[in-house]
């Protein structure tokens, strides 16, 4: 790692068929920081499992979102791109930072509630410790700034909190990150129920576009997205499911607002809704075709992942090792 390179981090749990969520909020903004910054994009695996996975599928989904990093735009060859259980020194970390994080603190988190709402017969310790794993990620790199979806807000501050409870306990060890959330498609919400977010878990395929939903069922869903019974499109109160198309419209076209609102001006909602399912289709034909390519290649793939690997564990050890020797373990 050159002196004074800055370093940018993010992750995406192989949970899921990933969404339009994860596209606007995360996925779509990595590719901006290659030239700047020393990029580590992981796909994490080991979040995943705080949730009953099946095998095969998150096998399967691991690979699936490695090829949907590079047909978003990710290069292998400016990018680290690896698998987190390929570099077993983030659940080592995990573990130590465990014991630098308050058990009030990590009961704060609204994820955890959430999740554990959700999957009531499963509230295990991973679910419960998946912040001090995703502070273990980022700390391990001297991450300068980590590009998340707003969902992640709280999480990222308490990797902060923790990383300067530990400097202030051992002198300086780690960066303490800076989060990076997109100014449009910062939340992107369920076409079924807009007060809640996109999430790839969500059991109704309607409430959801998967990046790779073909052409048609993009528009069919957009069709069916929940509005109110207004007919104007303008972002307002109690108006959730018309604010989310519109921000959904903003973020693939890069128009503001009062563009849209404009553009719309007497068309009602049903052109409207045509027009988003558009917009996210054409923008999401050429990753579905890159994607595909990248896929039917698998030995290509599998050696991105051991090359990844092999850079991320380099500099992954290079901060545990520190970490180890200040706590006084015996390296
Ligand atoms: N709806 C969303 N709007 C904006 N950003 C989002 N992200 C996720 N959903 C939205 C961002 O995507 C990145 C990867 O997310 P993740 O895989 O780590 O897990 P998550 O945030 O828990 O995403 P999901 O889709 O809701 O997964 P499940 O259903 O498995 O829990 C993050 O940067 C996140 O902010």
């Amino acid at each position: 790692m050159l002196q004074n390179e800055k370093v940018c981090f993010s992750g995406v749990q192989p949970s899921g068929n990933l969404t339009i969520g994860n596209y606007l909020g995360a996925i779509k903004n990595f590719s901006t920081f290659s030239s700047e910054y020393r990029c580590f994009y992981c796909v994490v695996d080991e979040h995943a499992i705080t949730v009953r996975q099946v095998p095969a599928d998150l096998r399967r989904r691991t690979y699936e979102t490695l090829a949907l990093y590079m047909a978003c735009g990710l290069d292998p060859e400016k990018n680290t791109l690896y698998v987190q259980s390929h570099v077993p020194a983030h659940a080592e970390l995990g573990w130590i930072l465990n014991c630098f994080t308050m058990f009030g603190e990590l009961s704060r988190m609204t994820q955890f509630k959430d999740k554990s709402a959700r999957h009531a017969d499963n509230v295990n310790a991973g679910l419960f410790t998946y912040p001090t794993l995703m502070a273990a990620d980022i700390l391990l790199y001297q991450t300068d700034i980590v590009p998340v979806g707003i969902d992640q807000k709280q999480h990222l501050e308490l990797a902060r909190d923790i990383a300067g409870r530990f400097n202030a306990i051992h002198a300086n060890t780690f960066t303490v990150p800076e989060p990076y959330m997109a100014k449009t498609g910062m939340k992107i919400m369920s076409l079924a129920d807009p007060t809640k977010k996109m999430s790839k878990s969500d059991e109704n395929a309607n409430a959801v576009i998967y990046i790779l939903d073909d052409r048609d069922t993009i528009i069919r869903k957009f069709k069916r997205a929940v509005t109110d019974s207004g007919s104007e499109v303008r972002m307002g109160e109690g108006k959730d499911g018309i604010n989310n198309l519109i921000t959904i419209y903003s973020a693939f076209t890069g128009k503001t607002v009062e563009e849209i609102e404009r553009e719309f001006d007497g068309r009602g909602y049903g052109d409207f809704k045509l027009a988003v399912g558009e917009v996210c289709a054409d923008a999401l034909t050429p990753v579905q075709t890159r994607f595909a390519e990248l896929l039917a290649d698998k030995a290509g793939l599998e050696q991105v992942m051991k090359t990844g690997a092999e850079t991320a564990a380099r500099a992954a050890y290079r901060t545990l090792n520190k970490v180890k020797k200040k706590l006084g373990f015996v390296v």
